[in-house]
């Protein structure tokens, strides 16, 4: 690597001062400047933006390199969108719209966003770890061949120091650790400033432990050249520096020079006399400002001698609100310069009134050139990658056979099909589980496919012979990325392979599975890895009470609820295989299909007798959230309606009652959350003049007005007791509403009322209420 030219190192001075000036003036015109049609505060985060834009320039403007990507920390949005604005690739309408509708985001958004952004951020500490489940992706596409040499890149997260509390992190470098996962750059903007407050002192040198026994290699950028060359020359002047806490350092820099001075007097001495008499109050500040995170040399010399691929952990030390007036102070977070702070930020920088969105306003002649020279040899992306949809030709999946089945050993039976059938679809399935890639039924699809490893993986247990019906072994051409218990890390993974079409320009079809109940354990991941619109297969099983006698702590009650309100996430929840195989086809066009979205499966390990039937007229209602499996007569006064694994208590009510209550209709559900999208959707659009019914309404209008619906489901009666409202039908819900326990099934269901028993009772008193008020 050239060293850069000392050119280039005033340039990328002048363009970290731009990056200042643009992102604090962005915020400051939508809080003070633009006309606010609400009275809202806008906000937004100069300190926290000012923190690090030397950083950024220093990356943006020197390091990265094309195929690089990188997650910006979420509330330093303003910098990315002050870099797209210098290279041309923002509009000023944008940052003129900054927090507005369809204008810049508050933080960086993939999907909503007009400029590339790599990664969406918002929610801190997922935008670190999935680049590293980014890298790990980019690994699996080189050893399957599906990525050139030369089309590799480094994964960059920038981070804030408070950032680096969140749990998500450590579980991810954790997972990376055994995965040898390499380059990646994370860079802390160690402000030691959180959102509260001055960070606590504790943890100060813990964090290189930490990431060193992860492999890591450790680079600290705590002074730059001015300092630093200063405290060599006067070791008590640096040691009296190193034992400042947080909150002093914070605090002096907010109170300035002659703070400094104070203190250095009063403790020093005699020892730092001459050093004092060297600076005026002004240069004083100025040095102690000096951080190796403001110092483009020190930036610009780590990050070229870090080229190898070892994953590396910069921590940058800076100080939050650099260079503005509240820079330092401990409430500096959401603070905001006022007109005349601004104002005086504007002289100080030489931008002229009325020229303030110029881009290089205040640059001199005789830098410009350089910075523009700079600015065009910017590697980066200018415009959206384009997405790559549709690759992928997806088979006819027909249903497992069997009379008997759970949708769990059926969900098994089909990716093994598949595997064995080959072709493209099963080549670009990538399996993922955070350690239940047996219990959930992945195993047969593993012995085909094998593990991935980057280097190869002995079975000690089957090269010793001893016998197991499940293979062990990793290759590099695996295709089960197998997980430590850590449910962040499974939805991260999943985000990142889901995104592999966009970052990498190959669709990959990725499947995890993991237990229902334990979506909660990552439903953050979940959501974030739905926000940036990655495409995936979720697979939740087992499910609800039905596990009976393995319950323990392990029923899900509520996944179908967070699915009812979870954007981005299809909830199929089927009660027999061939509808499960039916709806596997659909997500998996769904999840290479530009308009489509990512499938929870929610499943169940009981076996039950699969329906006999006549046609493939359930098919098209199966994908559309519900089917009548018993249509109902003319007029019928009640159906019962039911989802999943309690399937066969519903038919054999029905059994039971279809001569007592004539035309009374069984209504199978696939899925609450789709069902409940249409009638909304459906809504919105009779707002605007269409009057078609929802696929709901069409299945609900098949019964008498003022029908009576019991429904039940294996999880929060919630997920279904809503139907009634679509056109007024009284509801009797059945479902779970409080903690499960072990037990057999038929102790189960009748402690809970998921029997049929329930049902007969629901349905005679719906008949009855209803015999009542129309008497
Ligand atoms: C998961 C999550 N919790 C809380 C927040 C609110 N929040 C945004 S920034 C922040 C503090 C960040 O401090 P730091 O990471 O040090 O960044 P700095 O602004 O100092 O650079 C908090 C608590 C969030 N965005 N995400
Ligand atoms: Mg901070």
């Amino acid at each position: 690597m050239l060293k850069p030219a000392t050119t280039d190192l005033d340039a990328l001075k002048v363009l970290d001062e731009r990056l200042r000036w643009l992102s604090s003036w962005t915020i400051h015109h939508a809080n003070h400047i633009r006309e606010s049609a609400d009275g809202l505060k806008v906000g937004g985060h100069q300190a926290s933006c000012a923190s690090m834009t030397a950083i950024m320039a220093a990356l943006y403007f020197h390091a990265l390199r094309e195929n690089d990507r990188v997650a910006v920390k979420p509330h330093a949005g303003p910098v990315l969108h002050a870099i797209h604005y210098l290279i041309g690739s923002q509009a000023r309408e944008a940052l003129e719209n900054f927090r507005g509708l369809g204008g810049a985001q508050s933080y960086p958004s993939r999907t909503k966003d007009r400029i590339p952004v790599d990664f969406s951020t918002g929610s801190v500490g997922l935008g670190v770890a999935i680049t590293l489940f980014a890298s790990l992706v980019q690994d699996y596409l080189t050893a399957h061949g599906w990525l050139d040499d030369n089309d590799r890149g480094r994964f960059v997260a920038l981070i804030g120091d408070a950032e680096l509390d969140e749990g998500n992190i450590y579980e991810a470098i954790i997972e990376g650790a055994k995965h040898d996962v390499r380059n990646l750059w994370w860079i802390v903007d160690y402000n030691r400033q959180s959102l509260d407050a001055t960070s606590a002192d504790r943890m100060f040198e813990r964090f290189d432990e930490i990431f060193k026994s992860c492999g890591w290699r450790v680079v600290e950028l705590r002074y730059g050249k001015r300092l630093q060359a200063a405290l060599d020359a006067n070791k008590p002047l640096k040691n009296w520096f190193e034992q400042l806490s947080n909150a002093e350092l914070s605090a002096l820099h907010y109170q300035g020079g002659a703070a400094w001075r104070k203190r250095i007097e009063a403790e020093l001495g005699k020892k730092a006399a001459t050093f004092l008499k060297d600076y005026d109050d002004e240069a004083l500040a100025a040095l102690f400002t000096d951080l190796g995170g403001h110092c483009m040399e020190t930036l610009v010399e780590a990050f070229d001698a870090a080229q190898d691929d070892v994953p590396t952990l910069f921590i940058a030390w800076t100080i939050k609100g650099f260079g503005l007036p509240f820079a330092g102070h401990k409430d500096n977070h959401a603070g905001l310069m006022n007109p005349t702070q601004m104002a005086a930020l504007r002289d100080a920088m030489g931008v002229r009134e009325g020229q303030e969105w110029e881009p290089l306003e205040g640059v001199g002649d005789n830098a410009r050139t350089g910075v523009e020279a700079l600015i065009d040899r910017t590697r980066i992306a200018r415009e959206k990658r384009s997405r790559s949809f549709g690759t992928t030709a997806i088979p006819a999946i027909p249903a497992p056979a069997g009379d008997e089945q759970s949708t769990q050993a059926a969900f098994g039976r089909i990716l093994l099909d598949l595997s064995k059938a080959g072709g493209e679809l099963a080549d670009r399935i990538v399996t993922t589980s955070p350690d239940v890639t047996v219990s959930t039924n992945l195993g047969a699809w593993v012995n085909q496919r094998g593990l991935f490893r980057r280097r190869e993986m002995a079975d000690v247990f089957a090269k010793a012979k001893i016998a197991s019906a499940q293979k062990w072994s990793g290759t590099n051409k695996g295709q089960h990325i197998e997980l430590g218990i850590a449910e962040n890390n499974l939805f991260l993974m999943l985000a990142a392979a889901g995104l592999s079409g966009d970052l990498f320009g190959t669709r990959l079809f990725p499947i995890g599975t993991l237990y229902d109940p334990f979506i909660a354990r990552g439903l953050d991941a979940l959501n974030y890895a739905c926000y940036q619109d990655a495409r995936f297969i979720l697979v939740a099983t087992p499910s609800g009470i039905t596990l009976g006698p393995e319950g323990g702590a392990h029923q899900s009650i509520n996944p179908p609820l967070i699915a009812l309100g979870q954007p981005g996430l299809r909830h199929y929840e089927p009660a027999f295989a061939d509808e499960l195989a039916a709806m596997m086809e659909e997500a998996f066009k769904l999840v290479d299909d530009p308009a489509g979205e990512s499938t929870y499966f929610r499943l169940s390990t009981r076996s039950v007798a699969q329906v006999e039937r006549s046609d493939e007229s359930w098919r098209a209602g199966a994908l559309a959230g519900g089917y009548w499996l018993r249509p109902p007569g003319p007029s019928a006064e009640a159906a019962i309606v039911a989802m999943g694994a309690v399937m066969p208590e519903a038919l054999a009510a029905w059994d039971e009652l279809r001569v007592d209550v004539p035309g009374l209709g069984l209504l199978s559900i696939t899925s609450p959350n789709l069902l409940h999208r249409g009638w909304t959707q459906a809504q919105a659009a009779r707002w605007g003049g269409r009057r078609e019914p929802s696929h709901v309404e069409t299945l609900l209008s098949a019964l008498a007005p003022g029908a009576g619906l019991v429904t039940i489901a294996d999880a929060a009666p919630a997920s279904l007791s809503w139907l009634g409202g679509v056109l007024g039908q009284r509801v009797a819900p059945l479902g779970i509403d409080r903690f499960g326990q072990t037990g057999s099934l038929p102790d189960l269901y009748a402690a809970y009322r998921l029997d049929q028993e329930a049902l007969t009772e629901g349905v005679a008193e719906l008949l009855l209420a209803h015999e009542a008020t129309t008497a």
